[in-house]
């Protein structure tokens, strides 16, 4: 049964942070939207407006951000998601919003978008596993969401659970991990206006290899903590389980930010490959939030980042 949403709160109780990164110009984003109109002759425009959060760095392409991914669901090469999540269904899509919250219930996609201003939100994305890219996602924040649900006091962390559907997601029917996929964050990290749900890139519907039709961006963490095709968000009073956290405790933790200092076990952290640099292209060097401290930092003032990785 759907919910529908009473639209009794408005975006100004959404406080953004002040204009602490460079205000990219509308000109620019107008460029970048009439450009990716023009490359996606077949699909609709979302109609996305561009913001003040989003990086100058040049996007990856379409083609880049579309067919090298990580989708453990749909297999663990970086291109089976796009070979393989083709066949995912994503209409009907409910969104179960649980746990400590006013307004619980099983929400239609269409009920969580007719009350939300899509914004396009270009943000580098750093894999833990030291890649990264540019992506011009196309979202809303998940506070807006949160706060039309209701957080009630006693909430302290978000949790994040992904769609189980073995039948459509050949990665389920193999324990490679513990399915549903889940991740989860602090509140005031998902409060965060950083923090946004992306419906679509490029102003086009969300990919499904890129967690069609809603997935969770969290631009200072590793990529990881970013969560596909999310069915089930719920508020909690306790530190929810992650699902890499589960699999290797000793190598990903709840926090996952993403920190040049404090290596992988495996390998260094302290730089990263950007995809489509080409073949000789140096490596750069990882920035400690991936770039983001002036806006993220203070909401770890006094923790051991080397301890709570
Ligand atoms: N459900 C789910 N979400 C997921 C993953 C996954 O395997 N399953 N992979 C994560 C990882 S490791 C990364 S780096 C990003 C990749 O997002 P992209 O493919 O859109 O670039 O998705 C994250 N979200
Ligand atoms: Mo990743």
């Amino acid at each position: 049964m759907a919910g529908r949403w009473k639209n009794d709160l408005n975006w100004s109780d959404v406080t953004p942070e002040a204009a602490y990164l460079s205000r990219r110009s509308l000109m620019r984003g107008a460029g970048a939207l009439a450009m990716a109109t023009a490359a996606s002759p077949a699909l609709a425009s979302l109609g996305a407006a561009p913001s003040a959060y989003s990086t100058d760095a040049e996007p990856n392409t379409w083609e880049e951000i579309t067919s090298y991914n990580n989708f453990y669901e749909f297999g663990t090469g970086k291109e089976d998601p796009a070979q393989n999540a083709g066949q995912l269904t994503t209409d009907p899509w409910a969104v179960t919003i649980d746990g400590l919250v006013d307004k619980p219930g099983a929400y239609d996609f269409a009920d969580i978008m007719s009350g939300v201003a899509l914004e396009e939100r270009i943000y580098r994305l750093r894999c833990v596993e030291a890649w990264s890219m540019v992506v011009p996602w196309v979202g809303f924040e998940l506070a807006d969401l949160l706060i039309r649900a209701g957080v009630q006091p006693g909430a302290k962390y978000i949790a994040f659970e992904t769609l189980y559907r073995p039948e459509e997601m050949p990665g389920q029917r193999f324990p490679i991990l513990e399915w549903p996929y889940v991740e989860g964050l602090r509140l005031d990290e998902a409060m965060h206006p950083l923090t946004i749900l992306a419906t679509g890139l490029y102003d086009r519907p969300m990919p499904n290899q890129n967690g069609a039709p809603l997935r969770l961006v969290v631009p200072w963490k590793y990529g990881f903590k970013s969560i596909k095709s999310i069915v089930r968000i719920t508020a909690t009073a306790e530190e929810p389980p992650t699902s890499w956290n589960r699999s290797a405790p000793h190598e990903y933790g709840f926090y996952a930010n993403v920190n040049p200092t404090v290596d992988h076990p495996r390998w260094s952290q302290a730089t990263e490959r950007r995809i489509g640099g080409g073949l000789f292209s140096r490596r750069q060097e990882t920035l400690m939030f991936n770039g983001y401290g002036d806006a993220v930092a203070s909401l770890y003032d006094g923790m051991d980042l080397a301890q709570k990785f």
